[in-house]
Protein backbone atom coordinates (compact mmCIF):
# COMPACT_ATOMS: atom_id res chain seq x y z
CA UNK A 1 0.00 0.00 0.00
CA UNK A 2 1.16 3.06 -1.09
CA UNK A 3 2.48 5.50 2.69
CA UNK A 4 2.67 9.42 2.89
CA UNK A 5 6.05 10.40 3.54
CA UNK A 6 6.93 10.47 7.36
CA UNK A 7 8.46 13.35 9.84
CA UNK A 8 11.32 9.99 9.88
CA UNK A 9 11.93 9.69 6.10
CA UNK A 10 13.68 12.61 5.72
CA UNK A 11 17.27 13.19 6.60
CA UNK A 12 16.61 16.42 7.98
CA UNK A 13 13.70 15.06 9.96
CA UNK A 14 11.52 18.19 9.03
CA UNK A 15 9.07 16.07 6.97
CA UNK A 16 8.53 18.96 4.81
CA UNK A 17 6.26 20.87 6.83
CA UNK A 18 8.78 23.37 8.30
CA UNK A 19 9.94 26.13 5.59
CA UNK A 20 14.15 26.70 5.71
CA UNK A 21 15.21 30.32 4.80
CA UNK A 22 16.96 30.19 1.43
CA UNK A 23 15.43 32.90 0.26
CA UNK A 24 17.86 35.71 -0.82
CA UNK A 25 17.09 38.80 1.71
CA UNK A 26 16.13 41.50 -0.88
CA UNK A 27 15.15 44.53 1.84
CA UNK A 28 16.35 47.41 1.25
CA UNK A 29 18.20 48.39 4.65
CA UNK A 30 17.22 52.03 5.51
CA UNK A 31 19.67 53.76 7.60
CA UNK A 32 18.98 54.77 11.31
CA UNK A 33 17.71 58.53 11.83
CA UNK A 34 18.50 60.74 14.26
CA UNK A 35 16.76 63.95 15.68
CA UNK A 36 18.94 67.19 16.25
CA UNK A 37 16.75 68.93 19.41
CA UNK A 38 17.46 72.43 20.24
CA UNK A 39 17.21 73.03 23.86
CA UNK A 40 15.55 76.26 25.88
CA UNK A 41 18.17 78.35 28.26
CA UNK A 42 17.58 81.69 29.94
CA UNK A 43 20.85 83.31 28.38
CA UNK A 44 21.08 82.76 24.69
CA UNK A 45 19.73 85.84 22.73
CA UNK A 46 16.52 84.83 20.59
CA UNK A 47 17.87 87.10 17.74
CA UNK A 48 21.09 84.25 18.11
CA UNK A 49 19.16 81.24 17.59
CA UNK A 50 17.30 82.61 14.93
CA UNK A 51 20.57 83.16 13.36
CA UNK A 52 22.05 79.06 13.84
CA UNK A 53 18.50 77.94 12.93
CA UNK A 54 19.22 79.95 9.18
CA UNK A 55 23.06 79.22 9.30
CA UNK A 56 22.66 75.18 10.21
CA UNK A 57 19.35 74.00 8.87
CA UNK A 58 19.17 76.40 6.14
CA UNK A 59 15.21 77.31 7.76
CA UNK A 60 14.13 81.15 6.82
CA UNK A 61 14.12 83.52 8.44
CA UNK A 62 10.13 83.55 9.62
CA UNK A 63 10.40 79.67 10.10
CA UNK A 64 13.63 80.15 12.19
CA UNK A 65 11.57 82.59 14.60
CA UNK A 66 8.56 80.22 14.69
CA UNK A 67 11.09 77.22 15.61
CA UNK A 68 12.86 79.52 17.94
CA UNK A 69 9.75 80.70 19.80
CA UNK A 70 8.39 76.70 19.82
CA UNK A 71 12.18 75.91 21.55
CA UNK A 72 11.45 79.20 24.36
CA UNK A 73 7.82 77.95 25.56
CA UNK A 74 8.27 74.63 24.91
CA UNK A 75 12.28 73.95 26.26
CA UNK A 76 12.95 71.84 23.32
CA UNK A 77 12.38 71.23 19.78
CA UNK A 78 13.04 69.19 16.75
CA UNK A 79 14.94 71.12 14.39
CA UNK A 80 15.43 68.33 12.11
CA UNK A 81 16.45 64.82 11.18
CA UNK A 82 19.37 63.27 9.49
CA UNK A 83 21.99 60.50 9.08
CA UNK A 84 23.81 60.26 12.07
CA UNK A 85 27.10 61.41 10.77
CA UNK A 86 24.99 64.41 9.47
CA UNK A 87 23.17 64.97 12.73
CA UNK A 88 26.76 64.65 14.64
CA UNK A 89 27.69 67.43 12.75
CA UNK A 90 25.34 69.91 12.85
CA UNK A 91 25.59 69.39 16.86
CA UNK A 92 29.21 69.89 16.60
CA UNK A 93 28.42 72.82 14.73
CA UNK A 94 26.04 74.60 17.03
CA UNK A 95 27.95 73.99 20.02
CA UNK A 96 31.07 75.33 18.36
CA UNK A 97 29.41 78.69 17.45
CA UNK A 98 27.56 79.15 20.46
CA UNK A 99 30.12 78.30 22.50
CA UNK A 100 32.87 80.86 20.42
CA UNK A 101 29.97 83.41 21.42
CA UNK A 102 30.17 82.18 25.14
CA UNK A 103 26.04 81.33 25.06
CA UNK A 104 25.18 78.43 26.61
CA UNK A 105 22.93 77.09 23.89
CA UNK A 106 22.59 73.06 24.08
CA UNK A 107 22.01 71.25 20.90
CA UNK A 108 22.29 67.22 20.98
CA UNK A 109 20.98 64.23 19.23
CA UNK A 110 18.47 61.56 19.90
CA UNK A 111 18.19 58.41 18.14
CA UNK A 112 14.67 58.30 16.25
N1 LIG B 1 14.96 81.73 26.22
C1 LIG B 1 15.88 82.59 25.49
C2 LIG B 1 15.61 84.04 25.85
O1 LIG B 1 14.58 84.35 26.42
C3 LIG B 1 15.75 82.39 23.97
C4 LIG B 1 16.11 81.03 23.51
C5 LIG B 1 15.32 80.39 22.59
C6 LIG B 1 17.26 80.39 23.97
C7 LIG B 1 15.65 79.12 22.10
C8 LIG B 1 17.61 79.13 23.52
O2 LIG B 1 17.15 77.27 22.10
C9 LIG B 1 16.80 78.51 22.57
N2 LIG B 1 16.54 84.91 25.51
Amino acid sequence: MAMRPQMTDRRDGTGGETSVATRTKTRTQRPPLYKVLLLNDDYTPMEFVVHVLERFFGMSHAHAFDVMLTVHKKGVAVVGVFSFEVAETKVAQVMDFARRHQHPLQCTLEKE
